[in-house]
């Protein structure tokens, strides 16, 4: 048990001096949960040491990223000879090409893709794509949902349908974001009236499959049934933003299981991230090919990046989805995770807590519920209705027992192939312990 953590006090007094909010990405400022955000030394497996030596059970991984675990030696031994090959060229390589080829194969709703560095640049591309290719300047995205940090698409619900978005940031021009509707996810209603408003002007929808900026909301079938149906009549497309879900859900990402669930379902774009770099900073979208078409240089819609492709950060994407497909791999993931959640459950359960999740591949989310009973939320509203005060006291009283979960109830949790069952147990007795 350790509540204290000088090191890293100390250290984040010193980062505030001179980066904002001492962070260089906000969540990281512990601000949701309060306290001092740890200073991270290094990490190895299932397992972060911070500043001070205190070890953690790491269920953020990176926020996704670090499916394999931390220090996987495939992983490490192709980043070296990578770096060692040459940091960043600024011209095409064939590791470029063969990443891309392993994306495809394992994403048959796409003959193209683009690599980036960031989900932000990604996302932010996908919307100019399909802006380009309809010729269309409105687009949906829905409330809970983010998809990084471009302008278009800090937008919060407005206040009624006809109404569009109002920017969440300062310095985001009205007139920037005007073309923005957020809608409810999973509001079939909602969407059916946009479309009827709205359905020829509307370029694209964007949503996460599984909303992991809602901690973990799923779309359900019927609406992405909906959605689909909505977007072949009026000619708009459906873009999947996979950044999150992405190799981490299964290995034909979020969009394999909605293909399952609704015969012929695929996504127009998608948009991938976190898994896809193991670590590195590699982003990618995709579609087919008469829409990639679009792209510079080939066609009229412009898109570049100084480090796009980067060829250690190829290196490091490449040996990750090449462990991820060994025989089994998600069948464990999934297994540990789903021991997680209901090891969690069972804890909160003996205590008297309510609480609810849910889980999908490697990716898990839980609520503290108002009242025990109470169903997983399918929307923001009522995942901002559970109880904060209890999960940001939950938050504090794990971290002490050494288990790093994400800082903001809004945010998902992420398990490993390096996470043991030892682990899990470990995680189950300290959530027990911060309970009572
Ligand atoms: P980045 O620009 O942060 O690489 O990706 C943006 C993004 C796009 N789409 C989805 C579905 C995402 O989850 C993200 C980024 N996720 C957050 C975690 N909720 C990254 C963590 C952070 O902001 O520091």
């Amino acid at each position: 048990m350790s509540t204290e953590a000088p090191k890293s006090s100390a250290l984040f007094v010193r980062a505030q001096k001179v980066i904002p909010g001492g962070v260089n990405s906000p969540v990281r400022a512990f601000r949701a949960v309060g306290g001092t955000p740890r200073f991270i030394a290094r990490a190895d497996g299932a397992y972060m040491w911070d500043a001070d030596g205190q070890r953690y059970i790491d269920y953020i991984g990176s926020w996704g990223p670090m499916i394999l675990g931390h220090g996987h030696p495939a992983v490490l031994e192709a980043v070296t000879k990578a770096a060692r090959d040459g940091l960043s060229f600024g011209a095409p390589t064939e590791r470029e090409i063969e990443l891309a080829e392993e994306i495809l194969k394992l994403v048959p709703s796409m003959d193209q893709v683009r690599l980036v560095s960031s989900g932000t640049e990604a996302a932010m591309t996908a919307i100019r794509l399909a802006r380009g290719a309809t010729g269309r300047s409105r687009f949906i995205k829905f409330e809970g949902c983010y998809h990084g940090h471009a302008d278009a698409l800090l937008v919060k619900a407005g206040s009624g349908l006809a109404t569009f978005g109002n920017p969440t940031s300062a310095g985001v021009p009205p007139e920037v974001v005007q073309h923005t509707m957020v809608l409810e996810y999973n509001n079939l209603g909602q969407l059916d009236e946009a479309f009827a408003l709205h359905g020829s002007e509307i370029a694209c929808v964007m949503i996460e499959p599984i909303a992991g900026n809602m901690n973990f909301v799923r779309a359900s079938v019927p609406f992405v049934k909906r959605l689909r149906e909505l977007c072949s009549q009026h000619g708009a497309l459906l873009v999947f933003d996979e950044v999150m879900t992405g190799f981490r859900v299964a290995l034909g990402s979020a969009q394999s299981l909605y293909a399952q669930a609704i015969p012929g379902f695929a996504p127009d774009i998608s948009v991938f991230g976190k898994v896809i770099g193991g670590g590195m900073p590699l982003a990618a979208f995709g579609a087919r090919r008469a829409v990639m078409e679009q792209l510079a240089p080939l066609g009229p819609v412009y898109q570049a990046g100084t480090l796009s492709g980067n060829p250690v950060a190829t290196a490091c994407g490449l040996a990750t989805l090449r462990e991820i497909q060994r025989p089994g791999f998600y069948e464990g993931l999934a297994t540990r995770t789903q021991s997680l959640v209901s090891g969690l459950l069972g804890a909160a359960r003996d205590a008297g807590v309510p609480m609810c999740g849910d889980s999908q591949g490697g990716m898990f989310g839980f609520f503290f519920s108002r009242a025990s009973g109470d169903p997983l939320p399918q929307n923001y509203g009522a995942v901002m209705a559970t109880d904060k005060e209890r999960f940001n006291s939950f938050f504090h009283g794990i971290l002490e027992r050494g288990v790093y979960l994400a800082p903001a109830l809004y945010e998902a949790g992420f398990v490993s192939a390096a996470h043991s069952a030892a682990d899990i147990e470990a995680t189950v007795a300290a959530a027990r312990a911060a309970l009572a």
